[in-house]
């Protein structure tokens, strides 16, 4: 744990710098942190009576989200270290969004986390006791703090993994959050910040979208991580990681990196404009090799340098269907979640199948799926056999099957479209009228930040308007050639404002033409 001196140092960077947006004023007259003290009054005076600022924003550092599109019915962002988690965990989730009724629901999200939908502030207080007596947390989120740290979703049970990065995941969430009752020392850091850890060959996580990530590589024979920096997405430009140069055991150095790196994103990083506060910003401004160098001033020892190449050599799988496990004996279920969306008695029932078939534990992935693991040989045709499986499947059609969706209009005020239900309706459209010998990965996000992360999809969508027939309609710009797995890249936007009611015919013309898609022959026989 840092101590209060390394804290003050934070405040004083941030008090120095004179030039200040409106999100570091409120964040220097009052940490967002602090409203973790304040929850009583909240639920006793009513969101209605919330101080404004508190409200829309510092309320995000517990990941309690206020929804203008809903207004009192809340968003809860939690934290699921690697996209681990137990049936009674699940459980505790699905009775917290059952009692909001139709209000009620979760998503998986791009991150391996859930959100829950509905919450009323009122129950924050009680919420929140339930979390923590179920050894969950929400804090630090939202907002300026480092978001939910990934994971190869089969990390522990893949055969062919390299190396086993649950351990370090949690403690490096530990270290952030201060074990999750929340930590000031990075409770104000200049803009969002991710991380993900990979320790498989098929680069499952997108290593290249994070702040930091740790790619697994052998260094003159040793097993480790090469670390990437400075990956992101947002409106203004979109980067991929680039290495740091250096390599670092699978030890407590991944946690004593990231420490460092967030120290020096902490106290340096650019706070006058929002729009160029990530973190490659600071190391555009520096240059790597400076950047490199306060890093290993922080980190107390010399930085090794980069094993020459990757060992992520595989292309990246999407888990869906039934896979042995590296236990003899033992498979793990891949179930297709379609965009993510779970309601309480799904999660009800994924918690019944983990533990009556498995070991009680699920994993998400950031695909926005379930993975059921430790079924034993014996038992796989019954649990195949489970009505959930049906809404559930371990073999959707192939556009169904890679969709990825992020929140959209539903509930999110950025959204300029509405996605979940478009993406899965169009999906299953096409899906009926085109043969595919292959999955194709599509992914939606309704505006330009890019949740949805429609840069590394084969077709990607992102939400826009345009002018048709004299009116404003909804509308999206076109991205192709993500490519992810080993050797990822992010793709290109190729057309611009395709109105959302053509979109149908455009998007069975890109997947016959770059996809070799064949229309079906004859619609009326049954498959
Ligand atoms: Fe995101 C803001 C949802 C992954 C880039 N994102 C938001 C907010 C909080 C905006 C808001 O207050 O309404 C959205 C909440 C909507 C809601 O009600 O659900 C939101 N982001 C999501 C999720 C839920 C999409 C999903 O459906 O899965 C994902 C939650 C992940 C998590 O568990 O923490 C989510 N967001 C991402 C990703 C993808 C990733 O991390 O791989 C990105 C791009 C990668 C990146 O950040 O570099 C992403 N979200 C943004 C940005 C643009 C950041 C920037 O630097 O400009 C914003 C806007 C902002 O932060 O100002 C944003
Ligand atoms: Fe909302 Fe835009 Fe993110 Fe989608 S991409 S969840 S619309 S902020």
């Amino acid at each position: 744990m840092l101590g209060e001196a390394v804290v003050d140092t934070a405040v004083n960077a941030v008090q120095k710098d004179v030039k200040l947006n409106k999100f570091e004023k409120f964040k220097a007259v009052k940490d967002g942190l602090d409203v973790k003290d304040e929850l009583e009054h909240f639920a006793e005076i009513g969101w209605e009576a919330v101080d404004e600022t508190d409200l829309t924003h510092r309320l995000k550092w517990l990941g309690v989200f206020f929804r203008p599109v809903t207004p009192g019915k809340f968003m809860l962002r939690l934290r699921m270290p690697h996209g681990v988690l137990s049936s009674y965990k699940l459980r505790v989730l699905a009775e917290i969004v059952q009692r909001y009724g139709d209000d009620g629901s979760a998503d998986i999200t791009t991150r391996q986390n859930i959100q829950l939908r509905g919450i009323r502030l009122e129950d924050i207080p009680d919420i929140f006791q339930q979390l923590r007596d179920a050894g969950m947390t929400s804090v630090q989120s939202g907002m300026d703090n480092v978001r939910n740290i990934t994971g190869s979703p089969v990390s522990g049970i893949d055969a062919d993994e390299l190396i086993d990065t649950q351990g370090l995941v949690i403690k490096v969430q530990d270290m952030i959050t201060g074990n999750g009752v929340g930590n000031y020392a990075f409770t104000n850091l200049p803009r969002k910040f991710n991380i993900a850890i990979e320790g498989g060959r098929d680069n499952s996580i997108h290593a290249e979208i994070n702040d930091i990530a740790f790619v697994p590589a052998y260094r003159e024979g040793v097993l480790g991580f090469n670390v990437l920096v400075g990956g992101f997405f947002s409106a203004k430009r979109c980067e991929a990681a680039i290495p740091l140069k250096a390599w670092v055991p699978p030890n407590d150095d991944v946690v004593e990196l990231c420490r460092a790196i967030l120290l020096v994103y902490r106290d340096h990083g650019l706070r006058a404009n929002r729009q160029k506060a990530r973190l490659m910003w600071l190391i555009d401004e520096w240059g790597l090799e400076q950047f490199r160098a306060e890093v290993e001033k922080v980190f107390g020892k010399p930085l090794l340098s980069d094993a020459p190449e990757d060992a992520m050599d595989w292309d990246k799988r999407d888990h869906i269907g039934v896979y042995a496990q590296k236990q003899s004996g033992l498979n793990y279920v891949g179930l297709h979640v379609p965009v993510g969306r779970l309601q309480a008695e799904d999660m009800f029932d994924l918690a019944r199948l983990a533990e009556v078939y498995g070991s009680g534990e699920l994993r998400l992935t950031v695909e926005q799926n379930v993975i059921v693991p430790n079924i034993p040989d014996s038992r796989v045709e019954t649990f195949l056999q489970e009505p959930l499986l049906k809404k559930f499947s371990i073999a959707p059609a192939p556009l169904t099957r890679s969709l990825v969706s992020c929140t959209g209009a539903q509930f999110c005020n950025f959204a300029l479209v509405e996605t979940k239900q478009r993406a899965l309706g169009l999906a299953r459209l096409l899906d009926a009228e085109l043969s595919l010998n292959q999955p194709v990965r599509i992914h939606w996000t309704g505006c330009p930040n890019s949740c949805g992360q429609p840069q590394v999809a084969d077709i990607g969508f992102m939400g826009t308007k345009t002018r048709k027939d004299g009116k404003t309609v909804e509308a999206v710009d076109i991205y192709m050639g993500g490519k992810v797995g080993k050797d990822a890249h992010l793709g290109d936007r190729v057309r611009q404002a395709v109105p959302c009611d053509e979109l149908k015919d455009v998007l069975k013309a890109l997947l016959v033409e770059r996809f070799n898609a064949e229309p079906k022959s004859d619609l009326s026989q049954p498959s």
